[in-house]
């Protein structure tokens, strides 16, 4: 199957070219088949579906414009459409070039145009400009002059720059009531002229006409079918006949009118989506067809900025003590600050940084967790467990650049945008603002290689240590971890191997984010520091909640 995604034509120059392809199918000893394709779309739909050519059909384009096929669509207008279809694949397109939009000189133009879109042929039939489609009184329709007709196949075939750029000429003598001699003397002289193949075109419900014209012809140059009106024929048949291309001229555009009418009838009626949304492609397949993926890749090569790559994940699975009061039915995160929930202002300083894929982990309560625009994912032992129990629960998310974090904080948006910005495969944001001498009570202790310098720009600082455990702590420490940490490039991999060593310790479960940094320091991958200066707080018992609100007013530094 092909994975050219729409617009890509990157990988086009390692097989033949298109136009060898084409040439190849033409004069291809088996019978081979060209499908109807009328957009980038369902050119795609085509390849995939393993055919080696692409019939660009007159009519299928106008009418996928929404006009007649009587040329009311510009030539340009079809060029156009068949750079998106041609852009999207990397079989070979034959264009329903119709009488070539004008006399000779109009075709060494389009063949120059189309030549330059990798358009591996065209046909056009020896009618006359504005050309009606040969099943719309097909028999009233006048003839090219045969010598004005091979003037124009010259042309075209003087003006290519590729030599297996194809031109088939179409004989329209049988549509129009002519008989048989006069198609096989307008076959043979549009061969003389230079044409590549020869497409008989028939109207007739069985293909008597046409395989008498194949007997006939006995195989002078290739030979082209459209049997629209005789599909009852076996295919058989053609093969037999040494047809050498068999053209389905107008099933995609069809099968899409008839989809689409019936879909838009449904919704129409029942005014819901209910009944019709197993019947159509999942958007998925839409993007699938669109290469989606491809791009996603291309912007992790392409794009330099971390905007595009960091996710974030937020440990949210606690009850939070100190709150029982306002978390009876509800987790801390989803407690109400200046009236909005903590989870969802975090959120929003996510997104608003860029930060779109955010996964939560939920613990206690989880249905109150009313958050759009997040990924859920649940730790069913969060009661019996710590931090790093709920971290391992998220740990696909740790695909890209990750920021994890506690879901209490409140901070100023600069931390976040500083963090994202701050070199280090992990980084860990401490807060350097403790009162002088102050060093009971503080909550994850952190012991960095130099205290905070506000005076420099931008400090090389190395965390040694986070202790919890306030009244003993071995030391001034430089600052508190604020429960915030970039983890990026190699450092995923240094976390995802330390949960795995932590895993197997027996202790495991009463494990917290700390005892992780600690463990990666201990085993020599240094954690980066970013200082900050207050600026944030979390919250923790019915004073912070307080302090939070007026934080959320601006009220607070
Ligand atoms: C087309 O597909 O536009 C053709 C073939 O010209 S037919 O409609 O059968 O004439
Ligand atoms: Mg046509």
């Amino acid at each position: 199957m092909s994975t050219v995604p729409l617009s890509t034509t990157t990988d086009l120059k390692r097989q033949p070219s298109k136009f060898a392809q084409l040439r190849a199918l033409l004069e291809s000893k088996p019978t081979e088949f060209l499908m109807e394709a009328h957009n980038g779309l369902s050119a795609r739909i085509v390849e995939e579906a393993g055919f080696k050519g692409i019939w660009a059909s007159g009519l299928a384009l106008s009418s996928q414009f929404g006009v007649r096929d009587n040329n009311e669509a510009s030539w340009t207008q079809i060029v156009d459409m068949l750079e998106f279809m041609s852009d999207t694949t990397r079989i070979p397109i034959l264009l329903d070039g119709d009488t070539g939009y004008g006399n000779f000189n109009n075709l060494r133009r389009l063949v120059r145009k189309l030549e330059q879109r990798e358009i591996a042929g065209v046909c056009i039939e020896d009618k006359v400009f504005p050309k009606t489609n040969s099943f719309i009184y097909g028999e009233r329709q006048p003839l090219a002059d045969v010598d004005e007709f091979c003037g124009k196949l010259k042309a075209g075939k003087d003006s290519q720059n590729d030599p297996d750029f194809s031109i088939v000429a179409r004989v329209e003598a049988l549509i129009a009531g002519w008989g048989l001699d006069e198609a096989l003397r307008r076959a043979e002289a549009y061969h003389g002229a230079g044409a590549d193949a020869i497409l008989i075109h028939s109207k007739l419900s069985q293909a008597d006409e046409i395989l008498a014209f194949a007997r006939e012809w006995a195989g002078r140059a290739p030979l082209i079918i459209v049997p629209t009106k005789y599909y009852s024929t076996p295919t058989e048949v053609f093969r037999k006949a040494d047809i050498s291309v068999v053209i389905w001229a107008n099933h995609l555009i069809r099968a899409a009118a008839a989809a689409m009418a019936e879909v838009a009838r449904e919704i129409h009626a029942t005014e819901t989506l209910v009944n019709i949304e197993d019947q159509v492609a999942p958007v998925s397949e839409i993007f699938r067809l669109q290469g989606a993926e491809e791009l996603l890749a291309a912007e992790r090569r392409y794009t330099a900025s971390p905007d595009a790559e960091t996710g974030a994940i937020v440990l949210a699975a606690t009850r939070g003590e100190g709150l029982e009061s306002m978390t009876q039915e509800r987790p801390k995160v989803m407690l109400p600050v200046a009236g909005i929930p903590l989870l969802r202002r975090l959120v929003d300083k996510f997104k608003r940084q860029n930060i779109n894929h955010i996964t939560t982990v939920t613990g206690y309560k989880p249905e109150a967790i009313d958050v759009k625009g997040i990924s859920l994912v649940h730790n069913p032992d969060y009661a019996l467990s710590g931090e790093l129990s709920s971290l391992t629960c998220a740990l696909e998310a740790l695909s890209e650049d990750t920021i994890i974090t506690y879901g209490d904080l409140l901070f100023r948006s600069y931390i976040l945008r500083d963090l994202r910005h701050m070199p280090g495969n992990i980084v860990a944001v401490v807060d350097s603002a403790m009162p002088p001498g102050k060093t009971e009570n503080i909550r994850d202790a952190a012991f960095c290689s130099q205290p905070d310098d506000r005076s420099l720009f931008r400090q090389d600082v190395d965390l040694l240590r986070v202790e919890t455990q306030s009244e003993t702590l071995h030391g001034r420490p430089s600052g508190r971890w604020i429960g915030m940490v970039r983890v990026a490039g190699e450092g995923r991999q240094w976390l995802l191997n330390a949960l795995q060593a932590l895993r197997q310790q027996e202790h495991f479960p009463q494990l917290g984010m700390p005892d992780l940094l600690n463990y990666l320091v201990a085993n020599g991958h240094p954690i980066k520091v970013l200082y900050v200066n207050g600026h944030w707080l979390d919250v923790n018992n019915m004073e912070d909640l307080t302090r939070a609100g007026d934080f959320a007013h601006g009220h607070q530094q």
